[in-house]
């Protein structure tokens, strides 16, 4: 029979805080594709691969982490976990919670959440509660609520997200049996950023790299705190998954920008959504928006000339376009895109398609 990937817990057991006395609880995250990407690499004329995060089992990165946190959670006794969230964290925990038997509240920002991560944390039976706020404000009732009730709290605040969320970049390593030169990342609360720099440091100091990647980290030009250096109040972009105006790893990041030699840059929504556009029509690979600010930020640097050609760049697309599909139905124009309709007949269609019959 065929090897099946045994999730992060398994696969990376000597890596990370796992023990006899830890329930592994995995629905089978990590192990996703690390793929080449010619259409990038044409534009930029650097040797350009793409993380394909949404091919994850809940359709994100944020099932690395929270297997971690889920099992550990339980191996300390918890029977409830809490989380704040732009929507993936919540669909994440609520389907691991499940996995475990155990409950997930789930606290997210009223109307401000994608379709696709709402209804999954509602499948996977979370209990929802939609705040007249914004995420932050979630964070920090989370944070509350596990301070003073007995709920584990599951935000990358908890280190064991951070330390599952590391596996990706040893999983690069493994494909390109180097480091990148460059990473992208998009930058919400920082979490993954911190992560990512957390796995790289590690496979260097294991000796299995030769270097550490310059970590480049994008936020939304509406939400962009860490950018320029203050909390916003009332963050804004259509990238909602990054729609965060005080960032829960702000220190980290900053010391892992410095330590790699890093940059943070903003991007704005315009931007997000041609990316979005050309990673889904020349390379095949549909993400939501949010993911997508990490090739536009890729093409802004490369223009401003900061790549130099042929250097090795990974970029992570942290989130699979079907969470918030809308964004595909758009059209370059703003207009949403109007199927062509035609009598069931093949004549029909081929005129549509602009085909001429063979001699
Ligand atoms: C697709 O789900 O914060 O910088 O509550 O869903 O580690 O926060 C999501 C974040 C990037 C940013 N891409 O990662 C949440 C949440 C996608 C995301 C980020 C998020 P961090």
């Amino acid at each position: 029979m065929a090897k099946q990937w045994r999730g992060v817990l398994r696969e990376y057991a000597d890596r990370l805080d796992v023990t006899e006395a830890t329930p592994v609880i995995t629905l089978g995250e990590g192990g996703t594709p690390l793929l080449p990407a010619p259409a990038l690499s044409a534009r930029t004329g650097a040797n350009v691969w793409v993380k394909f995060e949404g091919m994850n089992p809940t359709g994100s990165f944020k099932d690395r982490g929270m297997t971690m946190a889920v099992s550990k959670a339980v191996e300390h006794g918890a029977k409830a976990i809490i989380c704040a969230s732009t929507g993936n964290t919540s669909a994440s925990a609520a389907a691991y919670a499940a996995h475990a038997g155990i409950t997930a509240a789930v606290l997210v920002p009223e109307g401000k959440i994608a379709m696709g991560k709402l209804s999954q944390a509602v499948a996977h039976n979370g209990q929802l509660i939609q705040v007249q706020g914004n995420f932050d404000d979630c964070l920090e009732i989370a944070r509350e609520l596990a301070e003073h009730y007995p709920v584990h709290l599951v935000n990358s605040v908890n280190n064991d997200r951070i330390e599952g969320q590391k596996t990706a970049a040893f999983e690069i390593v493994e494909v390109l049996e180097d480091a990148p030169d460059f990473h992208f990342i998009p930058i919400g609360n920082a979490g993954n950023y911190t992560a990512y720099t957390r796995g790289f440091t590690e496979e260097l100091e294991r000796g299995i790299t030769t270097k550490l990647p310059r970590m480049f980290g994008f936020q939304a030009a509406g939400s962009a705190p860490i950018v320029h250096g203050e909390v916003v109040k009332n963050p804004d972009t259509i990238a909602s998954a990054i729609r965060i105006g005080n960032p829960a790893s702000w220190e980290l990041a900053l010391e892992a920008r410095t330590r790699t030699n890093g940059y943070f840059g903003a991007i704005e929504d315009t931007k997000i959504l041609e990316a979005q556009r050309i990673l889904s029509s020349e390379v095949g690979i549909f993400v939501e928006p949010a993911s997508a600010i990490s090739v536009a930020g890729l093409l802004e640097r490369s223009a401003a000339g900061e790549i130099p050609a042929g250097s090795t760049v990974t970029l992570t697309v942290t989130g699979h376009g079907l969470k918030d599909p809308q964004w595909g139905l758009r059209l370059e124009d703003g207009s949403q895109a109007q199927p062509t309709i035609v009598s069931a007949e093949t004549s029909a269609v081929a005129d549509v398609l602009g085909l001429k019959a063979q001699a």
